[in-house]
């Protein structure tokens, strides 16, 4: 049984005045293309292409709002942070991202980090982008690439790398690892 049943897909913004109303709680996820972040937001919230898996990254920046729960939703971060914008998109991306930070009703950033690759310069500019009061839980995605030893080092090595700045856990979509434990951080983080 999910607590996540009644999801909807709600609005994309190009700018941050299509963002929806700041009440309520909501929770950002974000990491780099082809991370598995599409697959991390479905499985969460158990629902087959709410987020579109594409194997195409990084076309449309646009942040898409979906709707979990009145007043609860999540915020799928397209790409990253600033370093990899090119020139042109600047002008609406940085103030959309800085919009978002702002919000009232952020409450957190789920970053999705493929656990063979770690916690990366880009992961690190995600951690400097929050504010001293939202929460960090860092996804350690595609686990089931890994053994049982080596997700046990990719878990270490990202604790020590996060040196508490984020809670942490393995995460694989396609295996279900993770998931139940992602849910409830999310959960807790939204108040469902
Ligand atoms: N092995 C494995 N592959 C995954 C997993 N999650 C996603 N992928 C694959 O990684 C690619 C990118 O996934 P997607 O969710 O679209 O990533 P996004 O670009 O970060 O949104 C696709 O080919 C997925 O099938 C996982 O848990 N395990
Ligand atoms: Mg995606």
């Amino acid at each position: 049984m999910s607590r996540f049943t009644g999801t909807r897909f709600l609005t994309s913004a190009a700018d941050v005045r299509q963002f929806p109303a700041d009440s309520g709680a909501e929770a950002a996820f974000a990491g780099r293309s082809n991370v598995g972040k599409s697959s991390a937001i479905n499985a969460i919230t158990r629902t087959r292409a709410l987020a579109r898996t594409s194997k195409t990254p990084g076309r449309t920046r646009l942040l898409n709002f979906f709707e979990l729960a009145p007043g609860r939703r999540i915020v799928d971060l397209p790409g990253y942070g600033y370093a990899e914008v090119p020139a042109h998109e600047r002008r609406t991306w940085v103030p959309m991202l800085e919009g978002l930070r702002g919000r009232e009703s952020l409450r957190g950033l789920f970053v999705i980090v493929d656990s063979r690759r770690g916690v990366a310069d880009g992961d690190e500019e995600l951690l400097a982008w929050v504010q001293p009061q939202h929460h960090v839980h860092v996804l350690l995605s595609k686990a089931d690439k890994l053994n049982r030893g080596e997700s046990m080092a990719a878990l270490r090595a990202a604790e020590g790398a996060l040196a508490g700045r984020a809670t942490v856990q393995l995460f694989s979509a396609l295996k279900g690892t993770g998931v139940r434990e992602a849910q409830d951080v999310l959960a807790s983080w939204l108040g469902v």
